[in-house]
């Protein structure tokens, strides 16, 4: 035996000896996420894991599954729901057809910068709070992505170019949007994306430059279009019954946690704009404005899919919006 093992054997005896009976056994949670490593969301939750494994003193372990590993973007709402796993992270928006509060970050130019995210979100966090509870869920936190913006093989300044393009969509909302703009969507998780553009299922995308320099966008298209149109956002949320099983310390712990990760990545996702706008550019990308046709009629989808919206969330989400713009 090597004296490395035995020295372990004896540590791990004598915390056995030491520990307390109160002390509740070491947590492992595993947190599945669809995105990659490469995404400043994965690297933000993997500190959260880190900070809560900190502050628990190890009493709670996060394994952050990314990429979809463990579990895919269309289930990870329902086995944190289940117990199946304590926490997960998903695009809220993907919830959109359950609720249509789930899916009001991802109308073009209702929130277009930081600022208008930032109160979008606290007018209708607690609308998003109560609904996740509902369900047995506890919402912990939500970050935005960069502002979406349009990734094309030609330098489109008339709207009616987008006519007939096979677009990528990764919600309801982009694909609404992909409709009212006379292309046709198809469904492509953001892991998939390299291949359907190589295998000719898509030719077009709007997404963040996060997502696009990730994807090397580079690679299938050449035009980016800086429209930062919406700001659509990651949330992190557990199951309930996991939460209140922990002690009331572990507790705090994990919702302090989550409040600093919620403004970390706040700071992390305004940095990414600009910055990943370079990567794309350096990847040989032409970065364009959008033209004033082009503007004018995302501005006028934007306010078809608002109506559409309120249409849909009545009284309910008149008065978020409400809330939203200060009436
Ligand atoms: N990236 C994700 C969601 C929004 C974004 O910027 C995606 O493209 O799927």
């Amino acid at each position: 035996m090597t004296i490395l093992s035995r020295s372990h054997m004896l540590g791990a005896a004598l915390a056995l000896a030491s520990a307390p009976a109160m002390v509740q056994a070491q947590q492992s949670w595993d947190m599945p996420t669809p995105y990659g490593d490469g995404i400043f969301h994965t690297q933000n939750i993997m500190q959260f894991a880190e900070d809560v494994r900190t502050a628990t003193d190890g009493a709670i372990d996060i394994t952050v599954h990314s990429g979809n590993s463990l579990f895919g973007h269309a289930e990870i709402h329902d086995v944190v729901r289940q117990g199946v796993v304590p926490l997960g992270e998903i695009l809220l928006s993907r919830l959109a057809n359950d609720d249509p509060i789930f899916g009001l970050d991802s109308i073009p130019f209702l929130a277009a910068s930081y600022d208008e995210a930032a109160a979008l979100w606290e007018a209708s966090r607690p609308a998003v709070e109560e609904r996740f509870e509902a369900e047995g869920l506890t919402v912990l936190f939500a970050v935005p992505w960069p502002g979406q913006s349009l990734y094309l093989r030609q330098p489109v300044t008339d709207p009616a170019d987008m006519q007939g393009l096979s677009f990528r969509a990764y919600n309801v909302a982009t694909e609404r949007l992909a409709e009212l703009l006379g292309a046709t969507p198809t469904q492509i998780e953001e892991g998939d994306i390299p291949t359907a553009f190589s295998t000719g299922r898509v030719e077009a995308m709007i997404t963040s430059p996060s997502t696009g320099a990730n994807a090397r966008a580079w690679d299938f298209t050449s035009h980016y279009i800086d429209t930062q149109a919406w700001l659509p956002k990651n949330i992190v949320f557990a199951n309930a019954s996991a939460l209140t099983s922990l002690t009331e310390e572990e507790m705090d712990a994990v919702m302090a946690a989550a409040a600093a990760a919620e403004a970390r990545g706040w700071e992390m996702s305004m940095a990414e704009t600009a910055e990943k706008i370079a990567a794309l550019e350096e990847g040989g990308m032409t970065i364009m404005e959008p033209s004033d046709a082009l503007s004018a009629r995302l501005a006028e989808i934007g306010q078809t899919m608002t109506a559409e919206w309120l249409t849909e969330a009545g009284a309910d989400g008149q008065a978020v919006i409400d809330a939203y713009r200060g009436n």
